[in-house]
């Protein structure tokens, strides 16, 4: 059965590698959030690509959540010894090779996807990994900064260089009206048998995704088989700084808020044991609610939650 996965970094990282564990790797594809994307020193960096490719290629450092393992940053400690503009943003040595090449491609005209393609079949992935859109959409965060100036950042300036620390007004994502669905993303949603919210940053990583003129009406269009993994547990994210960018949204930081930040997309939602109180307020939005451990400790963890994920998605 083909199943979609519309995925962020780190956490969707650890749930796809349970994902592919629970059905064969072939069978999914992974639409990716390409928002934070931003050039560093020239070249085009994807966070979000990344972390999918790394994490599924089983070359994620587990520990930092970004980049790969055993990665060393001389590269990076050189540019800052340069004072280069770009360098707060912490490039390792392997992963530079990835930037290196993928930006040669797209500067010779190739589109993302296929780039993306490329990268994933170097890494001897499986399963199949999307942009969202080959073009450029940016999430633009508009805060009050420490003086209370308007500040209007790219993500990675909100999020990397400034750790999230300025009061967030408005997220918004700059050219998504104007952007078309990756090649396949629409055709792989309209086939799918599950599509699965991966427990990703909904704002920073999910919204960006629905964003794009086309895709929120074919996830809708499927909500019978539409599940989602809340990211958040106990009242806060388990990893990053999610709860920052819910409330600016507007956005209760709970299981039950992000499921209904997520109406009128889901069928089934996934909470953990530590919200099961928040069962009933889910159930009466008219989802299917699964309570599990969504803690993914491991791989055999995250495996057992995209087992319950996809029995949400599918209503058994
Ligand atoms: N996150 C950081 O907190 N600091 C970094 O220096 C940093 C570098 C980085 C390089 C490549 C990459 O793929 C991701 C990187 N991240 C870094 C993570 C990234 O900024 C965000 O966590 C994602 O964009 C959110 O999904």
């Amino acid at each position: 059965m083909a199943i979609v996965a519309l995925a962020g970094g780190v956490g969707a990282g650890k749930f796809l590698r349970g994902l592919v564990r629970a059905v064969p790797a072939h069978d999914v594809t992974v639409v990716v959030n390409t928002g934070d994307d931003r050039r560093f020193h020239g070249l085009h960096v994807s966070p979000d690509l990344d972390s999918v490719t790394y994490w599924l290629a089983g070359r994620a450092d587990r520990d930092r959540g970004w980049g790969r393992e055993g990665e060393t940053f001389r590269a990076t400690e050189e540019l800052r010894a340069f004072g280069a503009a770009d360098s707060w943003f912490g490039l390792g040595d392997l992963d530079l090779a990835t930037h290196l090449h993928r930006t040669s491609l797209l500067d010779r005209g190739v589109p993302l996807s296929e780039a993306t393609s490329h990268v994933a079949a170097r890494f001897g992935i499986d399963a199949r990994i999307l942009p969202m859109t080959d073009d450029l959409v940016e999430t633009r965060v508009e805060v009050a900064g420490q003086e209370g100036e308007p500040l209007d950042l790219h993500f990675q300036e909100y999020w990397v260089q400034r750790g999230a620390a300025d009061q967030v007004k408005e997220v918004r994502f700059a050219g998504a009206l104007a952007a078309r669905p990756g090649p396949g993303v629409l055709e792989a949603i309209a086939a799918a048998g599950a599509v699965l919210i991966c427990p990703s940053n909904p704002i920073a990583s999910i919204d960006p995704i629905l964003a794009v003129p086309g895709i929120r009406e074919a996830v809708a269009a499927r909500r019978d088989r539409v599940a989602g993994v809340s990211p958040i547990v106990g009242g806060a994210p388990l990893r990053g700084m999610a709860d920052r960018l819910l409330p600016a949204a507007g956005v209760e930081v709970s299981a039950a808020g992000v499921a209904e930040h997520y109406a009128g997309l889901l069928g089934g939602w996934v909470i953990d044991h530590r919200d099961a109180r928040l069962a009933g307020r889910v159930e009466g939005m008219g989802l299917r609610v699964a309570v599990t451990d969504t803690i993914m400790v491991d791989d055999a963890a995250a495996e057992a939650l995209a087992r319950v994920a996809l029995r949400a998605a599918l209503g058994r």
